[in-house]
């Protein structure tokens, strides 16, 4: 059981808080790579120095856990040994690990955790990772639990499973945790290999477009994407029993399956197994300096995810449509789960005031909404500092 309230009045252990463990954990962007992650695939995923700030205490109870959250002015109290799944979507994050850090036995106390932000929600920039893996990493190292990063990032996958409810990848807790100042991450999601490339764009710069919405489809939709990807294999294993997921299929063989699948399987399998190859390209063309190759799959990326994945929106594909015919931009697209949140442009630096004032009366006239520009530079992962 729980009690949330807002914070009207603080405990009193939150007013002369002498925290022992400080945690920032940042949130990510993707440069390529969209719902391919829990399809076994490949992602281009950083951190950010946008973060979630965490200071941890013991309280010197056995099990009372005390949250309070400073940016939200929202307030938590609950029983390590008593969890369940709150009303509250922001609760779930920290019951939610809570709960899988006793699931692999490791034996907590109470404690009190203040948390503070700068990192937008809603915007397709991952403050749900953030969250969970900047409270796991906090818990770590307060109780001394032993475990390791990866290890993290996977127990904080299971509480968003678990407790929230969204069946996701692995992309956006290990971009949290394992990232590298100035690098990029190619990782596999199936080996959990992560090759780290140099964040080198020459005169250009990455750049966050914020539509500043956030359909409230992106749950359901996301996890029906995932059945429907998981349906396509079913389907493919039945004469190719060595296929696991779709990162083991080429278009040839999907082609061949093309009757027997049946709604939606067919484009969706078709996009996944498209995205993987655009990453493994991406990769070569980043490492090769050739950012027009480069910008070309990221508008090649939004092109199947607004047709094929539909998990695009048209404030998104507006932004998307708008960059094309500027020749200081190499490439846009949407980032993240979809149905809102932010794009992602490869633009040349000294260009970006200019576009960004273009882009934003626009986009007031056609949606009356005011459009966001979030900078990011690729930064280091999760930091904890015991005091
Ligand atoms: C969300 C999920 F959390 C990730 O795992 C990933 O699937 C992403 O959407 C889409 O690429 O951020």
């Amino acid at each position: 059981m729980s009690t949330s309230t807002n914070a009207q009045k603080l405990p009193e252990a939150f007013t002369d808080f002498k925290p022992s463990i400080k945690v920032a954990s940042p949130g990510r962007i993707n440069l390529i790579g969209e719902h391919t992650d829990y399809n076994n695939g490949f992602v281009m995923p950083t951190a950010i120095d946008k973060k979630i700030y965490f200071e941890f205490k013991e309280n010197g109870t056995d099990s009372t856990c005390r949250i309070y959250s400073a940016t939200y002015n929202a307030y938590l109290e609950f029983d390590h040994n008593n969890l369940s799944i709150s009303e509250k979507s922001w609760e779930n994050y920290v019951l939610g690990v809570t709960n899988e850090i006793k699931v692999l036995g490791k034996s907590l106390k109470g404690f009190d955790c203040i948390i503070k932000s700068d990192l937008s929600t809603g915007a397709g920039i991952s403050s749900s990772a953030a969250l969970e893996c900047g409270f796991a990493s906090g818990l770590n190292a307060l109780f001394d639990l032993g475990l390791s990063k990866v290890e993290i990032t996977q127990l904080s996958q299971k509480a968003e499973h678990n407790f929230v409810g969204n069946k996701c990848g692995i992309m956006d807790q290990y971009a949290s945790v394992m990232s590298k100042q100035d690098h990029i991450i190619l990782l596999d999601c199936e080996s959990l290999h992560a090759e780290y490339i140099p964040a080198d764009f020459k005169s250009c710069k990455l750049l966050l477009l914020n539509t500043n919405v956030s359909h409230n489809l992106a749950d359901s939709e996301y996890n029906t994407r995932r059945q429907e990807c998981e349906a396509a294999v079913e389907v493919i294993q039945k004469k190719y029993p060595e296929v696991k997921s779709l990162r083991d299929v080429n278009l040839e063989m999907l082609e061949e399956f093309k009757a027997e699948l049946e709604g939606k399987q067919y484009q969706r399998a078709r996009y996944v197994i498209e995205e993987n190859e655009r990453v493994i390209n991406a990769t070569t063309a980043i490492k090769a300096g050739e950012l027009n190759e480069f910008g070309g799959l990221m508008y090649g990326s939004h092109d199947g995810l607004q047709h094929n994945y539909e998990v695009s929106c048209p404030e998104l594909d507006f932004l998307v449509e708008f960059s094309r015919d500027k020749d200081y931009i190499y490439g846009s697209r949407m980032m993240g789960g979809g149905f809102g949140g932010c794009t992602i442009n490869l633009i040349e630096a000294d260009k970006i005031d200019e576009y960004v004032a273009e882009a934003a009366e626009a986009y007031f006239k056609k949606f009356n909404i005011k459009l966001d520009t979030i900078a990011v530079s690729p930064s280091e992962g999760t930091i904890v500092e015991k005091l």
